[in-house]
């Protein structure tokens, strides 16, 4: 998934003209269904899905975005580990100098809304790029948002993990699989799976293994709907509470292989554990 994501960085800057000029949505069986089979929707009303931005690597077209991230805490933004990864900003995270957080912003052509520098990065340590366990961090920003820009953070045992529970995806990812990368911030409809789908599909391989204690597996068994390059670190919502951050699969919209999200009651789990910079982890 690193891999894979890392190839999708120069992606972005070769394919963002194609992708507004000449949609390659056209070319992609899939492209009616997808984030893979979403529908766009505004920042405004998803205040909690922020775009992380480092215009030095991933260029000025696209306000720099390259991952998501989600608002917990008015200075709090959670996001995938695999996201701060020196070879996607190509130095350690503390010296990303132009490392920001984008919110209200829902077309990313445009100035809209806010960009907020990051005043500490916070990596899960134990972050294990083989498997894609742990994949999350914590942003400290440097000035606070609103409030009512946080979402609630699901905890461990939360009902929201049943498989079959509605759950909605939201970024600027990759439409198609193909690096058809978007200008306006999409969301599609997915539902939590059973575990038991996603280790059948990931038993451990160069992509990474299923493994239920630390990550949830959503999607749509018909395939279709599903988060893509682009989109990780950023919201899996149910029930009105976060209950994933976008992290890996094998490739996008695929029926057998589902995606697959950090699970994030685990993160509270990790965090109430006291592992983190002040402030990270609270529920709003
Ligand atoms: C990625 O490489 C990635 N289909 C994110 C999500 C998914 C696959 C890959 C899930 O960032």
């Amino acid at each position: 998934m690193r891999r894979r994501f890392v190839r999708a960085l120069a992606r972005p800057l070769a394919l963002a003209a194609t992708a507004v000029a000449i949609p390659l949505l056209s070319a992609a069986p899939a492209a009616s269904d997808v984030v893979l089979g979403g529908y766009p929707v505004e920042a405004a009303q998803n205040p909690w899905t922020v775009a992380l931005s480092s215009r030095d690597r991933f260029g000025r077209m696209r306000s720099g975005q390259f991952c998501g991230g989600v608002v917990v805490d008015p200075t709090t933004v959670l996001t995938a580990a695999h996201c701060m990864a020196e070879d996607v900003l190509g130095a350690p995270p503390d010296r990303a100098r132009d490392l920001k957080v984008i919110t209200g912003r829902t077309d990313l052509y445009t100035d809209e809304g806010r960009e907020i520098a990051v005043r500490e990065t916070w990596v899960n340590p134990a972050y294990d790029s083989g498997t894609n366990a742990g994949d999350f961090a914590v942003l400290t920003l440097a000035e606070p948002l609103p409030r009512t820009s946080a979402i609630g953070l699901a905890g461990p045992g939360d009902a929201a993990y049943r498989p079959g529970t509605e759950a909605v995806i939201t970024g600027w990812g990759d439409t198609t699989g193909f690096g058809a990368y978007p200008r306006r911030l999409r969301a599609a409809h997915v539902h939590v799976l059973a575990d038991a789908l996603c280790e059948r599909a990931y038993p451990g391989s160069a992509d990474g293994k299923y493994l239920s204690a630390s990550m949830v597996c959503a999607g749509d068994e018909r395939g279709g709907r599903d988060a893509c390059q682009g989109d990780s670190g950023g919201p899996l919502i149910a029930q009105g509470r976060l209950i994933g951050l976008v992290s890996w699969g094998s490739g996008c919209g695929r029926p057998e292989s589902p995606g697959v999200y950090t699970r994030v009651s685990e993160i509270v789990r990790t965090l109430g554990r006291g592992r983190t910079p002040q402030g990270a982890g609270k529920t709003p």
